[in-house]
């Protein structure tokens, strides 16, 4: 009875999962619908670490301590009685608030988020229940928020504030701190009632109109707990969003994994937070900074996807936004400058797929093409726009009208665009393409210009596969178990033989490196035909939007395409290699037309 009653739940969750009815995470409200309405316009925000992590910047009594700059005191289990000891140093004499926030301004962000409160458990802020406090611990003993606070309403920059409402690693009674504390002596509603409330109500009290709390690190935090900070940052600031992390999915929107941008269109607000770097608190070793393109491309790409791109900067003990930093936030406002019509307000692309020259915005009439791996001789084409395309335009060249052709051949609609041999802007150019009337678009996966045929485990039918999940990321994760299978349909437009390539995606943690597993028997099935082969690395290759996490590719053979038209393709596991407790971690399959046919 039991096990028939477990094996129905499991059938239920998995077709509900299938049905994407899991994937709203909030019901409509109108309330809600007001609040975020600014947000939906504004797409691009400044995320500012700051606190006495500042001080060490990744460095500890001579040794350098691995990991994000803001974990210090965790990482290097630094006792709370020699961390508070930072205070009495703090003593930002360079911080301009001003300066910050026009730098915001400059680079196009239209919100700030900076740390009140981080783990730990620093106020940067003037608080009245704990005397751990930048004006009351420090020598500055400036209020660094309600400078940034008056200089965001000087320069119509919404501000809002980082909580972390369950770590503290400095309250006997928060969570997190295991080198102080005895964790079973702890009592969490003690903080939480005496320390974390007390201090959301100052920051939506003390500092004017907020645009959002957003809140980190749930972790085990009740729905009751969650919903109480949400109803506490609703009832005394109304138009105050609260953001996905503050637990039990009861946010105004969804938060995404630090530097995770999903792999498809999602129909629900959502934010991901993107170090510029590898760290969020300033570190001052960390040199590994994400190109300007980079930015650019998965801001694009965010807003592509329906979500809202949160960029971080880690200023130092001397209140400097590091200048690789602030080189980047500039050329990327430079770029939305020309280019900002099709970022802010934007809609997202009316193909659920990603592209591998770019991404897709949109507004209502009217599609934007951010093309950053510029086609040979400037030609360019896209399948799947039905309706007539009215006018074609570079936004760098707004003038000029762009040559193009539309028709219907093999089967699909084809746009045919000449653009110039040289793109505009180095590093992702923006056509805009006028519709006439109600356009529609052929929202199924499709062979693409290039003739490569990608199908993303997000778009797979996991009917046949009940025991594997697919991250936001594509890819599907926990796949231990062979006989589990996947199955897509497409549409492929030209008979010829087929590379079948997989494309598997490293694991990675903000501790640990990157690592990957091999060695699993594949089959795959397409066309009638059946093949078999091992995934082994044959390359890395970078993903432009997910830099941190590389995809390894294995072709495991080839078929053949007679007919074109509508294919199935199913792909299971004979063998999963799980040594290293990775197993297979597929992320796409894609048929590469193999040259010559
Ligand atoms: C959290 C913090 O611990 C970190 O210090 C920083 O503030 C960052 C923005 O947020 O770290 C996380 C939280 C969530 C994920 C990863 C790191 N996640 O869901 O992948």
């Amino acid at each position: 009875m039991k096990t028939k009653t477990r094996s129905l739940l499991t059938a239920l969750a998995a077709l509900l999962a299938a049905a994407g009815a899991l994937a709203q995470p909030q019901p409509p409200d109108p309330a809600r619908e007001k609040r975020i309405a600014w947000w939906r316009e504004a797409r691009f925000g400044m995320f500012i670490h700051w606190g006495l992590y500042a001080i060490p910047a990744g460095e500890w009594k001579g040794q350098a301590i691995p990991g994000i700059g803001e974990w210090i005191m965790n990482r290097a289990k630094i006792p709370v009685r020699e961390y508070e000891l930072l205070a009495r140093q703090f003593n930002p004499v360079k911080f301009n608030a001003d300066e910050w926030v026009k730098l915001a301004k400059a680079a196009g962000q239209k919100y700030i988020v900076i740390t009140s409160k981080h783990h730990d458990g620093f106020a940067m802020y003037h608080s009245r229940v704990s005397r751990y406090n930048i004006v009351d611990a420090t020598p500055f003993g400036r209020d660094v928020t309600k400078e940034l606070a008056e200089a965001c309403r000087r320069e119509g920059i919404r501000l809002c504030f980082y909580y972390s409402q369950v770590q503290d690693w400095h309250h006997p009674d928060g969570v997190g701190n295991t080198w102080d504390y005895d964790e079973s002596k702890q009592n969490f509603a003690r903080y939480f009632n005496e320390l974390a409330k007390p201090q959301v109500r100052e920051i939506l009290t003390q500092y004017g109109p907020l645009g959002e709390i957003w809140f980190d690190t749930p972790r085990n935090i009740s729905r009751e707990d969650s919903l109480e900070l949400v109803n506490l940052v609703h009832t005394l600031q109304p138009a105050c969003l609260v953001n996905g992390r503050v637990g039990n999915d009861v946010g105004d929107y969804r938060s995404m994994g630090d530097n995770q941008i999903p792999v498809k269109v999602l129909d629900y607000d959502w934010e991901t937070p993107v170090t510029l770097n590898d760290t969020w608190g300033y570190k001052k070793d960390d040199h590994n900074w994400k190109s300007t393109q980079t930015l650019i491309r998965q801001l694009v790409d965010v807003v592509s996807k329906n979500g809202n791109y949160l960029l971080n900067v880690g200023p130092t003990a001397e209140g400097v936004i590091p200048q690789p930093s602030v080189d980047r936030l500039l050329e990327v406002g430079r770029w939305l400058k020309v280019n900002g019509e099709a970022v802010y307000g934007a809609k997202p692309s009316p193909f659920p797929y990603e592209f591998e020259w770019g991404s897709v915005t949109s507004r209502p009439g009217r599609l934007y093409l951010h093309i950053s791996e510029w086609p040979r001789g400037g030609e360019f084409a896209l399948y799947g726009v039905g309706g007539k395309v009215r006018r074609a335009y570079l936004l760098a060249r707004r003038e000029a009208a762009l040559k193009f052709t539309q028709g219907r051949r093999g089967g699909r609609d084809e746009l045919r665009l000449q653009l110039p041999s040289q793109p505009p802007d180095k590093d992702v150019s923006v056509v805009a393409l006028e519709l006439e009337g109600e356009a529609s678009f052929e929202r199924g996966l499709i062979q693409q210009p290039d003739g490569k045929v990608t199908l993303s485990c997000a778009f797979a039918d996991l009917a046949g596969a009940p025991k594997l999940s697919v991250d936001l990321r594509g890819v599907a994760t926990r796949w231990f178990d062979p006989g589990q299978e996947l199955r897509w349909d497409s549409t492929i437009y030209e008979p010829g033989a087929y590379e079948v390539a997989l494309l598997s995606s490293e694991a990675r943690s903000s501790f640990a490196g990157a690592d990957w597993e091999g060695g699993h028997l594949v089959k795959v099935t397409v066309a009638g035909q059946a093949i078999e082969g091992k995934v082994e690395d044959q390359g890395r290759l970078v993903n432009a939007r997910n830099p941190r996490w590389r995809d390894v590719r294995s072709v495991i053979g080839q078929v053949r395409i007679a007919k074109p038209g509508r294919a199935t393709l199913s792909l299971s596991a004979l063998k999963v290699q799980s040594e290293k407790k990775l197993g297979f971690s597929l992320r796409a399959v894609q048929l590469v037309p193999v040259a010559g046919k």
